[in-house]
């Protein structure tokens, strides 16, 4: 009899707790027996934080959104009030490849939750919250008896957003992005601060880059405000990659400083095939500014220096660039790339005790050598990542999650974006790419990857989410328990809804479902 109920609770009733998580953990085992739950106050049984206990506050107002009127109904005597939340580190640098496991025991006595570090413990308490519901016939909160052991697959689960094409303020970047990043276990935003059409960022010692530069006065974050994104985000447990994108995409920066971009009249019906002069120590003095700015309230040790879709052509049609390479025997704009990405190299590595990202034009260039370490981020294909890794580099993957890229077309505008974009998303593995999965002795060079929300024709939360939990789900879950799009797809609309009711605009995954308001 008692294991005929162990085996319902495994099997049957079970499973229900499974079906509500997202993303999926790596192991859930169900006991199956309920247990209810109230505003519960945490307990922190090894490592104090403020970190856990500002969470702790921020989960209960998720959980409990009904409360102050439905608690008057709830028999809260046998529902659990605590959580005892053990975490044996208090190293609080938040890193790439920090450990972000934790494990989470629900039983009849009581939830604790146990990781290594308070990431990991944060992790936890969106898990607890995704397994607690509410039921309005009892006007109750519940769960089922569960232990989930987790961590993720990949290190790097990110999100770019390109604040140059469309501005975004700080608040939002707060409440619409990190938060919603947190939600699925995402780890790392990153931000493509500047490119040709706008510089919103302030630096005190150029003062025209963002003031000629920027949209207007008001949509320019100043460092401060980026130390605050920066802090705002480890809480969360999410790191902030910033990336100033050079030599290319270099327009805004002439805006104000025009003699630190090349001039190519011919090309300049586009201002993103505008790049810098990388002739003159001046461009280099104000790179230096702009990157120690930004290194000094960005704590991460990897920095973003773009590198794609550089128009050498441009330089080619620049006299006095063309001048300068002949007086110092630089043969081609080919060489002339690979010195400015020596002088940038230089400048990260030596001076500033950063490991530098790139997009994969660097990588692929052979006038351009890349030290050691250096991410590599493939956004043309998963078979380039896989070239990258096979090279040495570490690699994350960008290419198949350009949220921006699929713009329905007219046949297909009743149902393409709510159906399939999540399930490309979603299909995508870093680790298998046209010829196969990636060799064994190359596969940890992957870090991971980002969802990328390039902002010149879109912007945002519908077209963030859910389909970036598609991409959350990939980076964090086995890859051998999500492969069934049938069995994602309940989970994924639940997840949408429940970011919904945390006031993320996240839009709907299949045409005609409606997310319960409670
Ligand atoms: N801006 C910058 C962009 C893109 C890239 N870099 C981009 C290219 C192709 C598509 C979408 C975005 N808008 N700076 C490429 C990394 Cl489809």
């Amino acid at each position: 009899m008692r294991s005929a109920l162990l085996l319902l609770g495994l099997f049957g009733l079970g499973l229900c707790s499974v079906k509500t998580l997202w993303p999926l953990p790596t192991t859930v085992q169900v006991g199956g027996q309920e247990v209810l739950v109230s505003n519960f106050t945490c307990l922190q049984t090894n490592v104090q934080s403020d970190v856990i206990a500002e969470a702790c506050d921020r989960y209960n107002r998720w959980i409990f959104p009904v409360a102050a009127t439905n608690f008057k109904l709830l028999d809260s005597s046998n529902a659990i009030g605590q959580v005892a939340i053990n975490v044996q580190s208090n190293d609080f640098d938040l890193q790439l490849g920090i450990d972000e496991s934790y494990s989470l025991a629900i039983t009849t006595s009581g939830v604790k939750i146990n990781a290594g570090t308070i990431y990991g413990a944060l992790h936890a308490l969106e898990t607890l919250s995704q397994c607690i519901d509410y039921d309005p016939a009892r006007h109750v909160y519940a769960a089922q008896t569960v232990t989930i052991n987790d961590s993720p697959r990949y290190p790097w689960r990110g999100l770019l957003v390109d604040t140059a094409r469309h501005f975004l303020p700080l608040s939002f970047l707060k409440s619409h992005v990190v938060e919603a990043l947190a939600m699925n276990k995402m780890n790392t935003l990153h931000l493509h601060i500047v490119d040709a059409q706008s510089w919103p960022l302030v630096v005190p010692q150029y003062p025209l880059l963002s003031g000629r530069g920027a949209y207007a006065p008001e949509a320019t974050y100043t460092a401060k405000d980026i130390a605050d994104l920066v802090e705002y985000a480890r809480r969360r447990g999410v790191r902030v990659v910033p990336e100033i994108d050079v030599p290319g995409h270099s327009y805004a920066i002439g805006q104000g400083y025009p003699d630190l971009v090349a001039h190519c009249p011919s090309y300049e019906a586009n201002v993103n095939n505008i790049p810098v002069d990388p002739t003159k120590n001046a461009t280099y003095e104000m790179l230096r500014a702009v990157i120690g700015g930004l290194v000094a309230v960005c704590p991460d040790k990897t920095f973003h220096t773009g590198g794609d879709e550089l128009v050498r052509g441009c330089w080619s049609q620049d006299a006095s660039i063309m001048k300068w390479c002949s007086d110092h025997g630089i043969a081609s704009t080919n060489a002339l790339e690979g010195y400015f990405e020596q002088n940038l190299q230089r400048m990260l590595h030596g001076e500033m005790g950063r490991t530098m990202v790139v997009w994969e034009e660097p990588w692929l260039e052979k006038a351009v050598t890349l030290d050691q370490g250096v991410i590599v981020e493939a956004w043309r294909s998963i078979d380039v990542l896989h070239q990258i890794v096979a090279s040495g580099h570490p690699g994350i993957l960008a290419a198949p999650w350009y949220l921006d890229k699929q713009i329905p077309s007219q046949s297909q505008a009743t149902h393409y974006e709510f159906m399939d974009t999540w399930q490309d998303f979603y299909t995508a593995d870093p680790g298998v790419g046209s010829e196969g999965p990636v060799p064994e002795a190359n596969a940890n060079l992957i870090l991971g990857g980002e969802a990328c929300m390039w902002a010149e024709q879109a912007s945002f939360d519908e077209r963030v989410w859910p389909r970036s939990g598609a991409t959350a789900e990939r980076l964090w879950s086995p890859a051998a328990a999500t492969s069934d799009l049938k069995a994602a797809a309940p989970r994924l609309d639940m997840m949408s809804c429940r970011m919904k009711r945390r006031g993320i605009h996240s839009g709907p995954i299949v045409a005609g479902t409606y997310c319960p308001v409670y």
